[in-house]
C-alpha cells in the first residue's frame, strides 16, 4: 500500500490526510415548487473560494443544507452519510417515486433542465451539487450569476458534460488520451479510420451515460446510419476515437474541496459489460504499482487544473503498460460504491464534505479487497427483488446488498452487492452469486 500525504494546490502536504493507490433519515418532505418559496433563500456569493468555506452556515440555518440535482441512486446513497452528518439533503427529482426521492429529507419536484425548478432547489440549500451531468451549462451559469454555490462549478463540470471539451482540455494539459477528432459526417470518420484503422469509437459529446451515445463502428456505412439516426442534443457534436485494445480498465477517484485539499482512493479495476459498469475490485489486483501512482497523480492533477469540487472519477484504460484516459465524472461514481463498506470514508460522504468545504475523510481501504457487483435489470421478468433479497441474506450474512428502489427495466442499474475480505476469488464468487440470484440468473 502506498501511503502519502495529500497536498493542497500549491503542492504543500496537508496534515491528517491520506492518499492511497447509513442510515437514511425517514419521513421525506415532498415539496412542491410553491411550498419551497416560503423557505429562507440561501445567501451566497460566487463560488469555489475559501470564503465560501463554511457553507453550513450560509443560509443562516443550524443544519448545513445540500441540494442535489437528480433523484437517482447516487443521490439516494448520498442521503445516508447526509443523515449521519446532520446535513439536510434536498433532491430535485421528477417524481416522488424516484430512487432518492424515497429517502431524502426534502424533495423538490421538477426537471433538471427547468430553471425555475433549479431555482427552487437553490432556495432550499446552501450548496448545489449533482447526481448526473445533464443540467444545461447555460442554466448553471445563470444560477451561479445569481450567487448560488454550484459545486462543482460550471467551468469544471462542462468537462464531464461534454466529451469534446474534456478531450480538448486533457490534450492541452498533456494527459494521455486516445487519438481523437471532431467529425461532422461519416466521410470524416472514414478519413480518421484510414490513419488509425477500423474499428473506431464514435461518440456523441453530450447526454450519454452507461454506454448510451457510444458505438464501436466497423465501417463507414455503419457510421453513416448511426449519425443519421441519432438526434444530437443541443450543442452536442460527434467525436471519433481510436479503438484501444486495452488490457484492463481502471478508475482513479479523488475528492477535492474549494480550499484545495484533496484525497485519493485506491485505484480500482472495473469490468464493463455493454458499456456499463458490472464489477469493481478495490484495489485493482495485479496493477503495476507505478501505473497506480501515475493514475492517482493524474486524477489529482486533473482535479486541480480543472478546479473540480467534490468527487472526480477518472476512468482509464491500461494499454500495453501505459494508462489512457477514457472518461471523467464529477460526482460520486459507480466505481466508488465499494467505498461504502470498503473504505474508512465513502465517496458519498467525501462528496458531501468536499462540497461543504469540510475536512475530507480518510479514503483508505479497511481490508485487502472489496468486490462490488452491480444488479442490472435483465431482459426478461424477475421476481420481486426483496423476496430474492431474503434468500441472499440468509445464504451469506456477510454480503451487503443495496437496492435502489427503482422500477425494473432491462439494462437499468437496480442495486449492487458488496463484500469485503482478503480472499479475492472467494469474494468474487460470493458477490457474483448474490447479484446473479437477485437478477434471476441462478436460483439456489
Ligand atoms: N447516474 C448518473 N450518471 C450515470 C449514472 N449511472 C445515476 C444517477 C442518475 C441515475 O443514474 O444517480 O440519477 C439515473 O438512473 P436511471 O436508471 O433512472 O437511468
Amino acid at each position: 500500500m502506498i501511503l502519502r500525504h495529500a497536498r493542497d494546490d500549491s503542492g504543500t502536504p496537508l496534515e491528517n490526510t491520506w492518499l492511497h493507490p447509513g442510515d437514511v433519515e425517514r419521513g421525506p418532505v415532498i415539496t412542491s415548487i410553491a411550498d419551497v418559496n416560503s423557505l429562507t433563500p440561501a445567501s451566497s456569493s460566487g463560488d469555489s473560494s475559501p470564503d465560501a468555506a463554511h457553507a453550513g452556515r450560509m443560509g443562516g440555518q443550524d443544519r448545513p443544507r445540500v441540494g442535489m440535482v437528480g433523484g437517482g441512486q447516487l443521490a439516494r446513497m448520498t442521503a445516508a452519510p447526509a443523515a449521519a452528518l446532520g446535513i439536510d439533503l434536498s433532491v430535485l427529482a421528477t417524481s416522488a417515486d424516484e430512487s432518492a426521492a424515497q429517502v431524502a429529507r426534502r424533495v423538490v419536484l421538477g426537471r433538471h433542465d427547468d430553471l425555475r425548478a433549479l431555482d427552487e432547489l437553490a432556495t432550499a440549500c446552501d450548496v448545489m451539487t449533482f447526481d448526473h451531468e445533464h443540467v444545461p451549462p447555460s442554466m448553471l451559469e445563470q444560477l451561479r450569476a445569481r450567487g448560488v454555490h454550484v459545486r462543482p462549478g460550471p467551468e469544471a463540470l462542462r468537462h464531464a458534460q461534454d466529451k469534446w471539451h474534456m478531450r480538448q482540455a486533457l490534450t492541452t494539459m498533456g494527459a494521455p488520451v486516445p487519438a481523437w477528432a471532431r467529425v461532422a459526417r461519416s466521410a470524416d470518420v472514414a478519413l480518421f479510420a484510414e490513419q488509425h484503422g477500423w474499428p473506431v469509437v464514435l461518440k456523441v459529446s453530450r447526454g450519454g451515460y452507461d454506454g448510451r451515445g457510444v458505438w464501436v463502428v466497423e465501417d463507414e456505412s455503419r457510421a453513416a446510419v448511426i449519425m443519421q439516426e441519432t438526434p444530437l442534443a443541443e450543442s452536442a457534436v460527434w467525436l471519433v476515437e481510436e479503438y484501444l485494445p486495452f488490457d484492463i480498465e481502471i478508475s482513479a477517484q479523488v475528492a477535492r474541496s474549494p480550499h484545495g485539499q484533496a484525497v485519493a482512493y485506491p485505484v480500482v479495476r472495473t469490468v464493463q459489460v455493454e458499456g456499463m459498469c458490472a464489477e469493481v475490485i478495490a484495489p485493482a489486483p495485479g496493477l503495476d504499482p507505478d501505473l497506480a501512482v501515475q493514475a492517482t497523480d493524474l486524477a489529482l492533477r486533473i482535479a486541480r487544473e480543472l478546479d473540480v469540487i467534490g468527487m472526480l472519477a477518472v476512468e482509464l484504460f491500461v494499454v500495453s503498460g501505459r494508462i489512457v484516459v477514457n472518461e471523467l465524472a464529477m460526482r460520486p461514481h459507480n466505481s466508488g460504491h465499494w467505498s461504502i463498506e470498503g473504505a474508512v470514508t465513502s465517496q458519498f460522504e467525501n462528496h458531501l464534505r468536499a462540497v461543504l468545504d469540510w475536512p475530507l475523510g480518510d479514503p483508505v481501504a479497511i481490508a485487502p479487497y472489496t468486490v462490488m457487483v452491480n444488479v442490472i435489470g435483465p431482459e426478461g421478468p424477475i421476481p420481486p427483488l426483496h423476496d430474492a433479497f431474503r434468500h441472499v441474506m440468509a445464504r451469506d450474512p456477510g454480503l451487503h446488498v443495496h437496492l435502489y428502489g427503482k422500477s425494473i427495466r432491462p439494462r437499468r442499474k437496480l442495486g449492487h452487492v458488496t463484500v469485503v475480505g482478503d480472499n479475492l476469488d472467494e469474494l468474487l464468487a460470493r458477490a457474483h452469486h448474490g447479484a446473479d440470484y437477485l437478477m434471476g440468473v441462478v436460483d439456489e
